[in-house]
């Protein structure tokens, strides 16, 4: 009976040494399994009673019962204290500058191409033409025929011209958008066609597919006075600023007289010198920007136009151009290369 209170009691001054030692959650628990779990030291002394004389039996099972009680209690103090000191530590450690700036939101962004184009459009849309928009897959009537465009002109060459099956073409530019509303619209009309366009052509300023904004504007008394005015005015507007634009006599089969319209160029702004002959212009001080003219009689005559009322004028601008030129971009693939390092710097 003395020894097995006795052993008692060591068995519980040491777990009280073991809870006290205890220095984290972990250890705690090992001590309180150790002790006080189903195969624990305390438990193995109940399991021993058969082996004490009847008489004794309920005091020392009474005393077992008292000391997993008092153990169970500093377990719990134990445990409480250890929280306590982790949650001091975590306190005075080092502290949470909730007034830095946040990581943000990646942020998309118009391609600078749709951009070019949607700027196009508003300048012209403003000056009160109206989009028009049409098939890229086209027949070689809307395509060529229907444009003066001979059969035997160098345009319609395979060279140039992506043929698709059933004689139909990739269009070559967005004029058979216009001439498929004239073919269903009577004058007035101002509108501009805007969209892909397909040439054989792959090089730094060249791209086997590319952007084409076209604009056409009939009626009585259109002059080539109103052409110079609205070109000069878009032109000035895209690039901001009132740069000299010149009217050089050109050809083009869809209109007569026809004129190809230089800037003065945006590099050396008209000098022809940067850092020795400016690169861009080549030293002329010019940029070719765009093409234009007034509508041949024989297109009018090809949409059942009359031409001795209505005369047009037309012109035609490439959108990658004017976005090379804007923001000097060198290398056109670059537009379609998906590299975030360009895109992001617009
Ligand atoms: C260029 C030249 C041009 C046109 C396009 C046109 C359309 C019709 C009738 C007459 Cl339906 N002309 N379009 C006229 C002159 C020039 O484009 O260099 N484009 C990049």
């Amino acid at each position: 009976m003395e020894s097995a209170l006795q052993q008692l009691e060591d068995i519980e001054q040491e777990a009280l040494k073991g809870i006290a030692d205890a220095e984290d959650a972990e250890s705690l628990d090992r001590v309180r399994v150790e002790f006080l779990g189903k195969k624990g030291r305390l438990t193995r002394v109940l399991r021993g009673l058969a082996a004490v004389p009847a008489q004794d039996r309920p005091q020392i099972g009474q005393r077992v019962n008292e000391a997993k009680e008092r153990l169970a209690r500093a377990v719990d103090a134990r445990k409480s204290a250890i929280r306590e000191r982790e949650r001091e530590a975590r306190l005075s450690g080092p502290q949470l500058d909730i007034s830095l700036p946040g990581f943000g939101q990646p942020c998309g962004a118009i391609h600078v191409l749709s951009r070019t184009m949607a700027e196009i459009c508003d300048i012209l849309g403003g000056f009160g033409f109206c989009i028009a928009e049409g098939p890229d897959i086209e027949d070689e009537y809307h395509n060529f025929e229907a444009l003066n465009i001979p059969e035997d002109h160098p345009a319609r060459d395979m060279q140039d011209t992506f043929f698709v099956h059933g004689g139909r073409v990739l269009r070559t530019h967005t004029s058979p958008v216009q001439i498929r509303v004239m073919e269903s619209l009577q004058p007035p009309l101002q509108i501009i066609a805007r969209g892909s366009v397909y040439r054989h052509d792959d090089d730094v300023t060249h791209s086997p597919m590319f952007h084409q904004v076209e604009g056409l504007m009939v009626d009585e008394g259109v002059t080539f006075s109103h052409l110079k005015g609205v070109l000069t005015a878009f032109l000035q507007r895209i690039f901001e600023r009132e740069l000299p634009v010149r009217f050089r006599p050109s050809y083009f089969p869809f209109t007569e007289p026809s004129a190809e319209v230089d800037i003065g160029c945006v590099m050396c702004d008209g000098s022809g010198k940067a850092d020795g002959v400016c690169r861009i212009c080549k030293g002329s001080g010019w940029l070719e920007i765009l093409g234009c003219g007034m509508v041949d009689p024989a297109v009018f005559a090809h949409v059942g136009y009359d031409s001795e009322k209505y005369t047009g004028f037309a012109f035609g601008l490439g959108v990658e151009r004017i976005a090379m030129l804007k923001h000097r971009i060198g290398d056109i693939r670059l537009f379609y290369g998906s590299d975030l390092r360009f895109l992001k710097q617009f």
